[in-house]
């Protein structure tokens, strides 16, 4: 891909349909821009560590988490087309002040997913999806299933920073530039139906499902078990960066619904997490299931409720659906 295409230029020859909608893409886009600088720098600036405090989700918030909150929240809050901010870091969706019937989107966002590896400088993101809400929308309007996404992605912190974007139909992905503009480096991004690499947290097998125990020691069997050919496993620890192998180079991510989460519904996030993550890996040929339905057929009941994830090469969700066919079967 010689010519180089920016994210603006690319969203004006028309990818979002609607200019609105273009500019939503372009206000999270500058947001996942300016992140990046800042995570460049962090350490020297004295930014890594604890911010003292706990979010929703019980989990100790670092600075970065809150600095990536806080830059989603200037860049969305200047776009009149956005008026309400659902973010991971937030107890309750945050309505912008906006001009009587203007404010048409809705973004759900995860600023900074996988923080936990900040201090050991492994890749991590920020997950972002938009729906369309009714001005002055109440809460209800928020809770919806992400067949209902109108754009769905990610930025990815890595060694360079990519931004991967669905408008539901195909996936693209741009490369932050020295100037900071998104250029764009892939498109019409195929997940290969059949793929030898799994992505799950080995350490929880004592709290693994029977479908979930039976997959994996189908893989760990490798030529010698029905899978009938040799595995390799990753396990980043953040999903941005194993979604993203999976969306380059085919995989499976399973975070099941195990004896620990039941409880809570799952370990994952369904509308800032889950749903944009199965937006773009269906856009890209993949399937995305909870391992008893479709993720995206989902009814949220709450801006943070978590569900099992089961995502990537469809052959290999369609083994696990199998597997969990047969014990929904035996029950
Ligand atoms: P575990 C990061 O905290 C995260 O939300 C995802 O990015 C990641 O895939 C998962 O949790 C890791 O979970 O149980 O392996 O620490």
């Amino acid at each position: 891909m010689n010519s180089r295409t920016t994210l603006s230029a690319w969203l004006d020859q028309g990818a979002a349909h609607d200019p609105a909608l273009a500019s939503v893409v372009a206000s999270i886009a500058a947001a996942c821009a300016e992140i990046a600088v800042v995570l460049r720098t962090a350490p020297i600036e004295g930014l890594s560590g604890l911010a003292g405090a706990v979010n929703v989700q019980g989990e100790d918030q670092k600075q970065l988490d809150v600095v990536s909150n806080d830059l989603f929240i200037k860049h969305l809050g200047e776009n009149p087309a956005i008026s309400i901010l659902v973010s991971e870091e937030l107890n309750q969706a945050l309505q912008f002040e906006r001009e009587a019937g203007a404010g048409r989107y809705m973004v759900a966002c995860d600023p900074l997913d996988g923080s936990s590896n900040l201090d050991v400088n492994v890749t991590v993101g920020s997950i972002f999806s938009v729906l369309a809400v009714p001005p002055g929308a109440d809460d209800a309007a928020l809770l919806q299933p992400g067949t209902r996404q109108l754009a769905a992605g990610y930025a990815a912190y890595g060694n360079s920073t990519s931004l991967v974007l669905t408008f539901g139909k195909s996936v693209a992905v741009f490369t932050l530039d020295a100037k900071g503009e998104f250029i764009l480096t892939r498109d019409g991004i195929a997940i290969p139906a059949a793929s030898a690499e799994y992505a799950i947290n080995a350490a929880r097998e004592r709290f693994w499902d029977e479908a979930t125990r039976a997959y994996v020691a189908e893989s760990v069997a490798g030529e010698t078990g029905a899978a009938g050919k040799r595995y390799n496993m990753r396990w980043v620890g953040s999903m941005v960066a194993d979604i993203h192998r999976i969306l380059m180079r085919g995989g499976i991510f399973l975070y099941p619904l195990d004896s620990e989460t039941a409880a809570k519904g799952g370990r994952l996030r369904l509308m800032y997490e889950a749903n944009p993550m199965s937006l773009l890996v269906e856009a890209a040929g993949g399937r995305a299931t909870t391992g008893r339905g479709r993720i995206l057929e989902v009814q949220p009941t709450g801006i943070h409720q978590r569900v099992a994830v089961i995502l990537g090469s469809a052959e290999e969700v369609e083994r696990v659906e199998r597997h969990y066919a047969a014990t929904l079967a035996d029950a």
